[in-house]
């Protein structure tokens, strides 16, 4: 049997739920965090904790345990469902308040935490490579829902994601109001040209941690890597594309819009760094058991 962590108890998955009158359902009004574990050890846990503390300050929400406590109960989750290699899904709402948006009628954060058994996301696109489509809808600006706050609030990245179903796209890659790349629907966008590597500043997109792990691989395999401004022309003439995050990992991009990227296979630089991503899923993290 599975079990969820749910208001400081462990439930069998089919009894874990929450109140219709939670806000985190009636308006999306809460934060989330997307954690792996691979090979019994938890990958960046630190740095997704305090990730999801930063969403909750930045929406003025009362987590109601300290981060060392929330690390806790995301290793405990993993004990308790026997778990060496999982996605974690760490959630806290605003809870049970009326049918008001008024967050002050709210008075104690829902804290859920999921885990579940989680393998490779694009099976043998890895190898292939993804096509990626750019789509009308366009990113949150920073100064209305900022891209940097991983809330419930994810209608935008659907939006996006449904686009690119109905265009035949393995991801959406999403530019912003002003025509600047911002990221995919639920990854950090790269792109390789003359050997270095660029990425979009994070005005504009989540401060992925995958992409963290890209600059730290990055460095220490001496590759020139910068952040700056990016549009279509980039995109479509670029050596290499991909895309990074705890879902998707590393994925290489060999399509966009119909334009071939590169030679049509996962290029050098992408494959490196997918092998690198591999080492460092692998051998470090915060053990489990
Ligand atoms: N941008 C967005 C919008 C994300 O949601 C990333 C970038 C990558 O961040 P990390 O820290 O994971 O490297 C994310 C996170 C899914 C799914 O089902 C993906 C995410 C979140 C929730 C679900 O693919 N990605």
């Amino acid at each position: 049997m599975k079990f969820v962590y749910i208001n400081s108890k462990f439930v069998p998955e089919d009894q874990a739920s929450v109140s219709v009158f939670d806000h985190g359902f009636l308006y999306g009004d809460g934060v989330f965090e997307g954690i792996r574990a691979y090979d019994g050890r938890v990958f960046r846990l630190r740095e997704h904790v305090k990730r999801l503390y930063d969403s909750a300050k930045a929406i003025m929400l009362c987590i109601p345990m300290t981060q060392e406590e929330m690390a806790g109960i995301i290793l405990e989750t993993l004990r308790k469902n026997n778990l060496r290699d999982a996605y974690i899904r760490p959630i806290v709402t605003r809870g049970k308040g009326d049918l008001g948006l008024d967050p002050n009628k709210c008075n104690l954060a829902t804290v859920i935490c999921i885990a579940m058994e989680w393998g490779a996301m694009y099976g043998d696109l890895y190898e292939k490579g993804l096509t990626a489509i750019t789509v009308a809808v366009r990113r949150n600006p920073p100064d209305s829902l900022p891209p940097n706050t991983k809330s419930l609030n994810y209608l935008n990245n659907i939006m996006a994601k449904i686009e690119a179903n109905v265009k035949g796209g393995n991801e959406a890659i999403i530019l912003d109001s002003t025509g600047k790349l911002s990221e995919g629907s639920g990854d950090n966008i790269f792109v390789v040209k003359d050997g270095k590597i660029f990425t979009p500043f994070t005005l504009n997109n989540l401060k992925g941690i995958t992409r963290e792990a890209v600059f730290d691989l990055a460095r220490t395999r001496s590759y020139e890597i910068y952040e700056r401004d990016m549009g279509l022309f980039d995109l479509y003439t670029a050596d290499e594309v991909f895309v990074t995050g705890t879902a998707a990992e590393i994925g290489p991009v060999t399509k966009v819009d119909g334009r071939v990227i590169g030679t049509g296979k996962p290029g050098p630089i992408t494959r490196d760094l997918m092998a690198g991503f591999r080492e460092l899923t692998r051998t470090t993290g915060t053990p489990i058991f």
